[in-house]
């Protein structure tokens, strides 16, 4: 079997396991039901367990009232099974090469020390977050919500890093490498490839997350933070970077975390689009923290409705909400200091005023007027990626 052949038939048979079976159910919102597992991770509370080599962690929806995703809280997930376990921080350097005039070595107590630092408030989302939700169902892991969260970062601008080492003319791509490895040789390691003109002065090299230490299964000691960007590019545990001329081509760049370059029409299970892009930038999304699904409500009470909602960065103008199946429409009350690639807060106050069960939809529109689409028009792809349907949450009143 070609080395290809090999990568993309393990790809189907971890899929097959992860995933749930092609069409059947009608599912037009992420899976919502399921529970938080009994043992936790380091650094973590119990959360939504898919696979615990490597570690597949989903937040709960319930985090999702606040403006900063507790580190405790955050989703995990790992690509390849073997993540070094001891780090030693005095020791840990980050190297520089390729096309620059001065190779780096750069130490934790460098960046800490001899650089600017910075920090900035983003949302780090997986490109297969809500994943379940489309239908019928692609391979990969069937996230519902929670493969997102939002910290504040805090570390030094990567362009100042690649100003100190100095770019040579050639330069034109960036690659990125973790320390995890696959536990067969033919997997490559998680690399990640940009362009320099896609890295801006928000790209930075973190070491910190609302405060602490970066944890663990997040990255620790050191990721990259690309603001505005899905986090397939956010490597972890970020070690060398290397400057070329040329792309390479590498397996995550080049299978993964890809949508059709056609982004006006679905994708069907039948048909692929023959070209694809990286999926980059993120689309606008909200997401409802409360009430949950199935939360029984007494008639004529106060409801507070709450959840966030985010984009690229070019920042949420309005949330809208309805609870009478997307007929109508009112503004919620929108919170966010943090900066346009932050979680903004929304809460809505709702007195609910007839029996039974009740739909309560939440619609996120940015500044350039893009809105959440409803489920059904969300574009399908076979990787399953970008859902960003009009989120629903089904509450009981009694
Ligand atoms: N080194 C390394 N970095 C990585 C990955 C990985 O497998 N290895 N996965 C990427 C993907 S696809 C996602 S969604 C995010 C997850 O980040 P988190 O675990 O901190 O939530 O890390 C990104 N960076
Ligand atoms: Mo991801």
């Amino acid at each position: 079997m070609q080395r290809r052949d090999f990568l993309k038939a393990s790809i189907a048979a971890s899929a097959a396991i992860i995933g749930t079976s092609a069409s059947a159910g009608v599912t037009t919102q992420p899976i919502d039901n399921r529970e938080v597992s009994k043992i936790a991770f380091p650094e973590k509370k119990p959360l939504i367990t898919y696979s615990d080599r490597p570690p597949l962690l989903e937040s709960p929806r319930s985090v999702f009232t606040q403006a900063i995703t507790p580190n405790d809280e955050f989703f995990v997930r790992w690509h390849l099974p073997e993540i070094p376990t001891h780090i030693d921080p005095n020791t840990y350097t980050i190297k520089i090469d390729g096309l620059v005039n001065q190779e780096l070595n750069i130490t934790l107590n460098d960046l800490k020390n001899n650089f600017e630092q910075v920090e900035v408030v983003a949302v780090l989302q997986c490109g297969g977050n809500s994943r379940s939700a489309f239908n019928p169902t692609p391979g990969g892991v069937q996230w519902g919500s929670g493969a997102m969260g939002c910290a504040k970062w805090k570390g030094v601008r990567l362009s100042d890093l690649l100003n100190q080492a100095g770019l040579k003319k050639e330069a034109h791509w960036i690659g990125f490498n973790g320390q995890d490895t696959a536990a067969y040789y033919e997997t490559p390691n998680f690399v990640r490839e940009l362009e320099i003109e896609e890295l801006d002065d928000h790209v930075i090299v973190a070491y910190e997350m609302n405060g602490e230490d970066l944890p663990y299964l997040n990255g620790y000691p050191l990721r990259l933070v690309i603001p505005g960007y899905y986090s397939d590019s956010w490597v972890k545990m970020l070690s060398h970077i290397t400057v070329t001329d040329k792309y390479k081509s590498l397996f995550f760049m080049d299978i993964a975390y890809r949508v059709p370059n056609n982004e006006t029409e679905s994708e069907t299970p039948e048909e692929k689009f023959p070209t694809t892009k990286p999926i980059t930038v993120m689309n606008v999304k909200s997401v409802i923290g409360y009430p949950l699904n199935g939360t029984t409500v007494y008639l004529n009470s106060h409801v507070v409705i709450r959840g966030v909602a985010f984009d690229d960065g070019h920042g949420i103008k309005d949330v809208l909400i309805s609870v009478d199946d997307g007929q109508t429409w009112e503004k919620a009350e929108l919170d966010n200091k943090a900066g346009r690639y932050a979680f903004k807060t929304f809460r809505f106050a709702y007195k609910p005023s007839t029996y039974g069960k009740i739909n309560i939809m939440a619609k996120a529109v940015n500044r350039l007027g893009k809105e959440q689409p409803f489920a059904k028009d969300v574009l399908w792809n076979h990787g399953g990626y970008k859902y960003n349907g009009i989120d629903v949450v089904q509450i009981h009143v009694i």
